[in-house]
């Protein structure tokens, strides 16, 4: 395993799918390699949108970085907001086949593993962050059933059975406008307010702080 000297933080965006020419979580992530933030180095992985794949390509990145805090950004089509994964659930449920042409329905991503995992990341702390930024936010209860849902259990597995210093979650956002023309009534978010975005999080995750006590629930 190689140690970077520097502390790390890893961003992960996907591949496009689903007949998109892009992925906007790529488009994001991939502007803010080799940034730094707040003394963190930040290395950048594109995965694959594919079962199974994406997840062995974030366990070597992560091998191969040992980041402090992990994220992983996936696009949510339709959302308005940059959505803050609560929950990933042990269930691949594919409502299109990925990349790959493997359409799993009701298997678990990790057999023998819990029902769900909750994120260790600050997100009540992130959501007002994000809104005194500008930055339209939510918290989400759920990340689906699909890659992202798959992505995010791998890793909150992970950290859970070997590490549990290491932060990590998962953050759903918008269409580009350049996406939204083809979605008519579509909600997006240009890539600068997502890279800013970024920034936030990352820059109130690593601060290692106990999260807030603030109501961001929903009724339905
Ligand atoms: N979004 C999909 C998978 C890849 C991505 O960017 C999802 O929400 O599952």
């Amino acid at each position: 395993m190689t140690r970077t000297q520097k502390p790390s933080i890893l961003l992960t965006g996907f591949a496009p799918f689903g007949g998109e020419q892009i992925n906007p979580s790529w488009q994001a992530v991939s502007q803010l390699e080799g940034e730094h933030i707040s003394g963190f180095i930040v290395h950048t992985k594109e995965l694959p949108c594919e079962f199974g794949a994406s997840l062995k390509e974030l366990h070597l990145a992560i091998d191969k970085y040992a980041p402090q805090l992990v994220l992983c950004i996936g696009q949510a089509g339709g959302r308005a907001d940059i959505s803050l994964e609560r929950v990933a659930i042990n269930i691949n449920d594919a409502r299109i086949a990925d990349n790959a042409g493997k359409q799993p329905i009701d298997t678990p991503v990790i057999a023998g593993g819990p029902a769900a995992y909750f994120t260790n990341l600050p997100i009540k702390r992130i959501l007002l962050a994000l809104q005194q930024a500008e930055i339209p936010a939510a918290i989400s209860n759920t990340a689906g059933t699909y890659v992202c849902n798959h992505v995010m259990y791998g890793l909150m597995h992970l950290i859970n059975q070997h590490d549990t210093h290491v932060k990590g979650g998962f953050i759903h956002i918008p269409y580009l406008p350049s996406q939204a023309v083809n979605h008519q009534g579509a909600a997006s978010m240009n890539l600068e307010t997502v890279t800013n975005a970024l920034k936030v999080i990352m820059t109130c995750a690593i601060q290692d702080k106990q999260d807030i006590k603030v109501a961001a629930g929903t009724t339905h």
